[in-house]
C-alpha cells in the first residue's frame, strides 16, 4: 500500500435522516444534487478514550455549531436541531462499539430537480462514525512530516467563504494534496491569492521562531477548533503566541512548524520544499503541545473537562 494510502472505512450502522440504518443500507440516488454540484457541508469529530477509561468526544458543541454556521453560510436548512446532531454523533460510537474514532455529520442536497439552484430538493443529514489512526501517520507525529508549497492557491475569501466547511471547496485541497503525494511530499501548504500562507489541506499551521508561536489570521483559513485549543493551551504554559501574515521564507527559517486539525490532531513538519525545519525532526516545542494536547483529550489535564462530552 503507498504511503499515506487511504484505507477502506467501515462499520455496522449509520445514522441517515434521523434513524440509524445498517451500514450497507445507507446509500443515496445518483441523482443527488450534492453529487453533482458540491454544495453540502460537513464537520469531522474526535471521541478519544480517556484516561479513566470512558470515552468522551472533543468539542462537540463547537463542532456542530459549525456545521450549522456552514450550512447557514450556503442556505441549506438542516431540518434538526443541533441537540439532535449531537445526540446521533455520541450514539454512532455506541452502536458501532468504538471507544475511539472519528464521527463525520454531512448535510447535503437530496435528489428531486437538477440544474445548479437546488429547488425543492430536501435537505438530507449522515452521521457517520469510524475508527481513524494517525492521520499524518505514526512516523509523522514522532518525527514530523514533509511538507511542500502546493502549486494550487487557497481560494480567495470571497470564495471559500472561510467560515464554512464546504464540501466543493475540498476538491482544492485535493488537488493540492494528490499533487505532494505525487512529488513525494507527506502534505502541501497553501498560499493564499496574495502569496501569504493560508492553512494545509485539511489542517491549520503554526510557526515557532525565538520562542514565539505564530500562525496566519483568520482571512483565508478555516477557523480550526484544534487551532483554537492549541492557543489556548499554549498560552495557558506560558507561551507566547499570536496572529500573523507568514511568507513563504518565513517557513523555511522557522525553528519549529507543526500542523493542527481534529484528523491531524497535533503534527510537527520536518522539511518545506527540502528545507529541513530547524533540526529537521520533532521540535521541542512541538513536543510539549503535543503531550499538552493529548492530556486534555484524554482528560489527564483536568482543567480542560469543559470541552469533553461523554458519550454514554
Ligand atoms: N483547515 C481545513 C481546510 C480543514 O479541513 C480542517 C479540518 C482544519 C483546518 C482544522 O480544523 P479543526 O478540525 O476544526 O481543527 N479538516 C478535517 C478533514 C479531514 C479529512 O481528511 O476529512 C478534519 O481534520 O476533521
Amino acid at each position: 500500500m503507498a504511503k499515506n494510502a487511504a484505507k477502506r472505512v467501515t462499520g455496522e450502522e449509520i445514522w441517515l435522516d434521523g434513524k440509524f440504518v445498517k451500514w450497507a443500507d445507507a446509500n443515496v440516488h445518483i441523482l443527488t444534487h450534492t453529487l453533482h454540484y458540491g454544495l453540502g457541508v460537513f464537520e469531522g469529530i474526535r471521541c478519544y478514550q480517556g484516561v479513566d477509561g470512558r470515552s468522551a468526544i472533543f468539542r462537540l458543541k463547537e463542532h456542530v455549531r459549525r456545521l450549522f454556521d456552514s450550512a447557514k453560510i450556503n442556505l441549506m436548512q438542516i431540518p434538526y436541531s443541533p441537540a439532535e446532531i449531537e445526540a446521533a454523533c455520541c450514539e454512532a460510537f455506541v452502536r458501532n462499539h468504538l471507544a475511539a474514532g472519528y464521527v463525520r455529520p454531512l448535510a447535503f442536497i437530496g435528489d428531486g430537480a437538477m440544474g445548479l439552484h437546488p429547488g425543492e430538493n430536501p435537505v438530507r443529514v449522515a452521521v457517520i462514525a469510524w475508527e481513524w489512526g494517525k492521520y499524518l501517520g505514526d512516523e509523522g507525529m514522532a518525527k514530523g512530516i514533509r511538507a511542500k508549497i502546493s502549486t494550487f492557491a487557497r481560494h480567495h475569501v470571497n470564495s471559500k467563504m472561510t467560515n464554512g466547511k464546504t464540501c466543493g471547496d475540498y476538491v482544492n485541497s485535493i488537488l493540492a494534496k494528490r499533487e505532494a503525494l505525487l512529488d513525494g511530499f507527506d502534505e502541501a501548504i497553501m498560499l493564499d491569492t496574495q502569496g501569504l500562507v493560508s492553512e494545509c489541506t485539511g489542517e491549520n499551521i503554526f510557526v515557532v521562531r525565538d520562542g514565539r508561536i505564530k500562525t496566519p489570521p483568520l482571512h483565508s483559513i478555516l477557523d480550526g477548533i484544534t487551532r483554537g485549543c492549541v492557543i489556548e493551551i499554549a498560552r495557558d504554559r506560558g507561551f507566547d503566541v499570536a496572529e500573523a501574515t507568514l511568507t513563504r521564507d518565513d517557513l523555511y527559517v522557522a525553528d519549529e512548524i507543526f500542523l493542527t486539525g481534529t484528523a491531524a490532531e497535533l503534527t510537527p513538519v520536518r522539511e518545506v520544499d527540502h528545507r529541513p525545519i530547524g533540526e529537521g525532526k520533532r521540535g521541542p516545542v512541538a513536543e510539549e503541545l503535543q503531550k499538552a494536547f493529548f492530556d486534555v483529550v484524554t482528560g489527564a489535564d483536568a482543567r480542560y473537562a469543559r470541552w469533553r462530552t461523554f458519550i454514554a
